[in-house]
Order: C-alpha cells, then structure tokens, then sequence
C-alpha cells in the first residue's frame, strides 16, 4: 500500500467526512492541516493537485482527487475489506449516491453559506431564511431516518459521514430539537458513540463551534 496523505483542516465539515472514513477504514495516512485563512489552498504546489483549491484532497501515493464524497467512494472502493459503507448492489449504492448529491448540492451548501458569512466576511447578521434552509436538511434527514437506522438503509455508509460532520457543525446555528426531529437525534447520538467519533468529527466540531461563538452571531 502507498502512502496517503489527507490535505485539510479540522473545522470543515467535509474533511470532517473524510476522516471518518479513514478511521472506520482503519487506514494509515498522513494529515496535512492547510491554513484556509492563510490562503495556503492558493498556492501553486496546492493548485496543481487541486485546481479547485477546495479542501479536502486526498493524495494516494501520487493520484490526487478533491471533493470530499468523490474521496471517501474512493477509498471505500479501493480499501474496504468489505462493500458496506459504499455497497457495491446497484440500487442500495444508488440510494447512497442520492443522499451524497443531496449533501453535496443542497445540505452542505446551506451550512457553508452560513459559515462563510460568519467566518470569512465577518458578517455577524443571520438572515432567517438561511436558518429556514438548514431546518429543511433537518427534515429531509429526519424523513430518511423515519424506518430506517442510518440514512440509507440499515447500515452505516459514508452518506452518514457526511450528514454527521454537516448536522454536528450546524447545531450551532440551530439545535436538533428531540421533539421536532426525534430520529436525527437518535441518529445523532449513535453517531457520537462510534469510538473514533471524538478525534475525527468532535474535536474539529468543538473548535469551530468555540469560534463562531466567539464572533457572537446573531439570527435577524
Ligand atoms: N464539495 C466539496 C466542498 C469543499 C469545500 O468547499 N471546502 C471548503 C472548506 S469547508 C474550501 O476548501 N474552501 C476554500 C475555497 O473554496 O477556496 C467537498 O465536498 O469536498
């Protein structure tokens, strides 16, 4: 096996996503933090493995791949002892495929749009609609989870790599209520038992949660 090296750093929630899988993979790799404040994605060496100068990006001995939900199918692909987290059954991996473009078109773009106001532009005045958006993930997630353990079947996959580092981050800015989405909260908690939860997902949730706190942002 090669070496594989994850470029990111621990506040995105799709790095976030991506490091959930290597644990659960239970893969070496080697953890490069790139300074997104610092514009360390702009530099030329970052460019030329990733044009799109996004975070994460995974080198795999030399073949480098961006975009969070296109890395974890791979490494499930290349590196899973077994097909569960990307099931390799037509129809079941086409549900799973449907829940990441849902994360990567709709769900992650509703949190991002909040935490780049916050974040990067220093905007500290929330418009409701963005909450609003965030409640509809909440439901759509809640709707998946309604007969089901994890949001695509009874299994775990990536998808719900992906949805705990989004719905985790988005807490934040508006709480999974227990009354309103009783099965994401459920879900939710499970999520919080797996045994590498903390160093993947809950120290990088808990850093960039003390730091939109700290800015103080208010819903309008
Ligand atoms: N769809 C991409 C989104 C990646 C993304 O937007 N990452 C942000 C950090 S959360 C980033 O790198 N922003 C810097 C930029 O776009 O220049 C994925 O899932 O990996």
């Amino acid at each position: 096996m090669g070496k594989i090296t994850l470029y990111g750093i621990d506040g995105s929630p799709p790095v976030r996503s991506v490091l959930l899988t290597l644990k659960a993979l239970n893969l070496p790799f080697e953890y490069k933090v790139v300074n997104l404040l610092a514009g360390e994605h702009m530099t030329p060496e970052f460019l030329k493995m990733n044009p799109l100068h996004t975070v994460p990006t995974l080198d795999d001995n030399g073949f480098y791949i961006g975009d969070s939900h296109a890395i974890n199918a791979y490494l499930v692909s290349k590196y899973g002892k077994t097909d569960i987290l990307y099931p390799q059954e037509l129809q079941y991996r086409a549900i799973v495929d449907q829940r990441l473009f849902y994360n990567a078109s709709v769900a992650l773009p509703s949190l991002r749009a909040i935490l780049k106001q916050v974040l990067f532009l220093n905007e500290l005045n929330i418009p409701k609609e963005k909450i609003d958006a965030l409640a509809e993930v909440y439901t759509t997630l809640e709707l998946y989870l309604k007969d089901q353990t994890y949001v695509a079947g009874n299994m775990q996959t990536i998808a719900d790599f992906h949805f705990i580092s989004v719905i985790t981050t988005a807490t934040v800015f508006l709480e999974v209520d227990r009354s309103t989405y009783p099965k994401l909260a459920a879900w939710l908690e499970r999520a919080k038992s797996l045994p590498y939860y903390e160093e993947a997902n809950g120290k990088g949730v808990a850093g960039i949660i003390g730091l939109i706190k700290s800015k103080d942002p208010k819903i309008v």
